[in-house]
């Protein structure tokens, strides 16, 4: 008798469960990086305030789901009171496991790239050393309006590269402790390109995407340094003004993941009459991404219901 019991109250909160787009709402949350670590899928995202009307953000948070469907939210993971050498700007971070520890990625002020890590994939991160890991400084980085968007790529071969920048994409190698780098930092030329980075791996290829035109673009190449061949429009612009996606391959599943302004919209009905910016509350969406049989991706089309 309990056994039936038990299995009509999972049966009911189960079907109480759907997916959706936004998929978390009960934050703004905006520059979706998702990572899979043993059979859980990560996002690490940044953080728009509730009230905010520009990008002042100033913590990074982590959810994870095992089902695409329920989502746990790890909370504050890191933020900016923690880092003494960072004030303000806690746009879009990344995270990878490399040698039995997670490395997150983050940049702050529009000038630098830190680095912290943690025994588990949810965090606390902490900062390893006590100052950013790339500024405007370093040996061969090009940046003019801001140094943002890192992102964290291991090749097939293992070896890690940190990618970041908007205008232009810089590429490093890091060593092998992920807090340090003895290559110099290098350019890859993608057409169009703005900000949000991001590279994967696929049958052999590599492929990079980012933001450009408003859109999510992509090209692919046979190196992580290029050339990589412009395939054109993953994601058509959405109503956020910014866009930055990620992509990643989960329980045999594609994703692309993105921002929207959808949750603003509904909870700001006023919005456009009001004069309210729609830039700066934003919030993470997921859809299936499928490949073509020549390993071109099929365009997006957002839904709001999205994955099941
Ligand atoms: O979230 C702040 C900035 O907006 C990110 O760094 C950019 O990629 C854009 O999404």
């Amino acid at each position: 008798m309990k056994l039936l019991w038990n299995t009509i109250i999972t049966l009911l909160v189960s079907s109480f469960c759907y997916s959706q787009n936004p998929f978390i709402t009960q934050l703004y949350t905006a520059d979706p990086s998702a990572r899979v670590f043993n059979d859980t899928l990560f996002i690490y995202a940044s953080h728009d305030k509730e009230d905010a009307k520009w990008f002042n953000m100033i913590d990074w948070h982590v959810f994870s789901t095992t089902d695409m469907k329920n989502w746990f939210d790890h909370g504050v993971v890191l933020s900016l009171d923690s880092l003494k050498w960072a004030s303000k700007y806690a746009w879009a971070p990344d995270c990878e496991f490399y040698n039995g520890k997670y490395f997150f990625y983050y940049p702050t002020d529009r000038d630098y790239i830190g680095v912290a890590l943690c025994d588990k994939p949810s965090g606390p991160f902490k900062d390893p050393l006590g100052k950013p890991l790339i500024t405007r400084k370093t040996k061969g980085v090009k940046a003019n309006r801001a140094l943002i968007d890192p992102t964290i790529f291991i090749d097939y071969d293992k070896t890690p590269y940190l990618i970041f920048g908007q205008n232009h994409i810089n590429i490093v190698k890091l060593n092998d402790d992920m807090i340090s780098f003895n290559d110099s930092v290098r350019l890859i030329k993608a057409p169009h390109f703005f900000e949000a980075v991001w590279m994967h791996k696929y049958n052999g290829k590599y492929y990079l995407s980012y933001s450009g035109k408003g859109k999510i673009l992509y090209g692919m190449g046979d190196s992580p340094y290029g050339p990589f061949e412009y395939k054109g429009v993953i994601l058509d612009k959405v109503n956020s003004g910014t866009n930055h996606a990620s992509i990643a391959e989960y329980k045999g599943q594609w994703y692309l993941f993105y921002h929207t302004s959808d949750l603003f919209f509904k909870n700001n009905p006023q919005a456009k009459k009001s004069g309210l910016k729609k830039w700066y509350r934003r919030s993470i969406c997921v859809d299936h991404l499928y490949y073509n049989a020549d390993g071109t991706i099929q365009k997006v089309i957002p839904t709001k219901k999205g994955v099941e």
